[in-house]
């Protein structure tokens, strides 16, 4: 096949992918991921990783993109953008990510199915990979010339800035098209570096996950004490980096169907559900183990930043919490009883019964750290 055929089929996925919902595809070879690699095994070496799995399991495998799929030849990747940040959050409510605000991964899932569709139907052999532990999907969208990675870590597209999905369907079919290079976007600008509000990014491309907030809200454990204040009303991801972007100033797409899930969160409801109606409510979001405890966990941190606690809701969710079954909530129950000025309900509960059933000595060591404070 000729560059002139691939640059038809080029156009030709180009514009059903933009029929489907997505906004630009690039063409990739399967070539290793080289500087992926070595950042994969360099952050892991120095434990910036803060023990995520995800591509960090196996960063071999996640930049080889050959195999992904038998006789792969190349990739089409693809970028879907979504919503602009609307609103922010209101006293009493917890703010989520854009990204999971709505389903963009199954908007992305079915406009890179489209993809693999025609491309079966011309005989090809096609699969679909994205947010997958197999592949760094940053390195092979800047490899199929869609934009460069700033110093937030972020692809920025220049026409669509960061508030982008990214996804690719690995083909058989050998596709050849030049792709841009934009190589340093970022130029003297170090505002994110800046902004971040943990100091995430102090080296430049580089994020320290044990201080990133998304990380944090994510990771398994008791959630750092020295993060709880700033992590603020962040209840899931975390948008800062991208927000004060200049790239990403004037390119918001704000899609007017309505949302069909909410940017916000009613704190004092969520903590009043059954953990299964969490489960299935926020079944779309990476929870540690699939246990409602953790969703519990961050929302008591956030309730300690952003409620009243004056307000009777919240001082009988806080009293909730500190009779749960859980040590990891209890746990964050008392650091946000505290908080909130409502250290009164340990009396009425009783130390005993808060350290109960406490085999970690979380509970305890909150306790502690509330009396040595
Ligand atoms: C693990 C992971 C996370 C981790 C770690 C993120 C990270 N920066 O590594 C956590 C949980 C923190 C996270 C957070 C978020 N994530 Co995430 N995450 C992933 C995942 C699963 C793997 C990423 C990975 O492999 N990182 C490893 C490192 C080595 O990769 P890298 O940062 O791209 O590394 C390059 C740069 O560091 C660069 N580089 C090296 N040195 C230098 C030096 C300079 C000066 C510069 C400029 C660059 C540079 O080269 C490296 C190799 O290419 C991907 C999905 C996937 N399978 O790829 C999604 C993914 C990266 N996440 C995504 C999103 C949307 C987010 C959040 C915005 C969600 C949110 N709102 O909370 C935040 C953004 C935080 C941030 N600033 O990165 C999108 C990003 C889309 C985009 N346009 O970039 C992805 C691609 C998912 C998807 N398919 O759409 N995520
Ligand atoms: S996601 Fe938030 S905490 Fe993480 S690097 Fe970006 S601004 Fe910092
Ligand atoms: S804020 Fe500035 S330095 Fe950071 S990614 Fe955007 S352009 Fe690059």
């Amino acid at each position: 096949m000729d560059l002139v055929d691939d640059r038809f089929l080029f156009s030709t996925l180009r514009e059903l992918a933009i029929s489907e919902g997505l906004d630009d595809i690039g063409i990739a070879s399967v070539d290793p991921l080289m500087d992926a690699r070595r950042a994969l095994k360099e952050r892991k070496q120095r434990g910036l990783h803060g023990g995520m799995h995800f591509t960090y399991g196996n960063p071999e495998r996640a930049t080889s993109p050959a195999d992904l799929l038998e006789g792969a030849q190349s990739i089409v990747v693809a970028l879907r953008r979504y919503d602009a940040p609307l609103s922010s959050a209101r006293p009493g409510l917890a703010s989520v990510a854009h990204y999971v605000a709505r389903d963009e991964y199954g908007q992305l899932r079915s406009g890179l199915e489209a993809v693999a569709s025609y491309l079966h139907s011309q005989g090809s052999a096609a699969e679909v990979v994205f947010d997958d532990n197999r592949l760094v999907d940053r390195a092979i969208a800047v490899r199929a010339g869609l934009g460069w990675i700033g110093k937030n870590s972020m692809l920025l597209n220049p026409e669509l800035g960061s508030w982008t999905v990214i996804g690719s369907v690995v083909t058989d079919r050998h596709i050849v098209v030049e792709s841009q290079d934009h190589s340093d976007g970022c130029g003297d600008c170090r505002r994110c570096q800046v902004e971040c509000p943990t100091g995430a990014l102090d080296e430049e491309g580089v994020l320290d996950a044990n201080k990133c907030l998304a990380w944090l809200v994510q990771a398994q454990g008791i959630f750092p004490v020295e993060f709880r204040v700033v992590l603020g009303d962040r209840l899931y991801g975390c948008d800062d980096c991208q927000t004060v972007c200049p790239v990403n100033y004037g390119k918001e797409r704000v899609r007017i169907q309505a949302s069909n899930r909410s940017r916000t969160v009613e704190l004092v409801k969520l903590l009043e559900s059954t953990d299964d109606a969490l489960m299935k409510k926020y079944e779309h979001w990476y929870i540690p183990r699939r246990r409602a405890e953790y969703l519990r966990r961050n929302a008591l941190v956030v309730l300690a930043n952003v409620a009243d606690g004056a307000d009777s809701a919240v001082e009988s969710v806080v009293f909730g919490a500190l009779k749960s079954d859980s040590a990891m909530v209890r746990a964050h129950a008392v650091w946000a009883a505290r908080q909130l000025g409502l250290s009164r309900l340990f009396l009425q509960i009783g130390y005993e019964s808060l350290t109960t059933d406490d085999p970690k000595g979380w509970v305890s060591n909150e306790l502690k750290m509330m009396e040595s404070a």
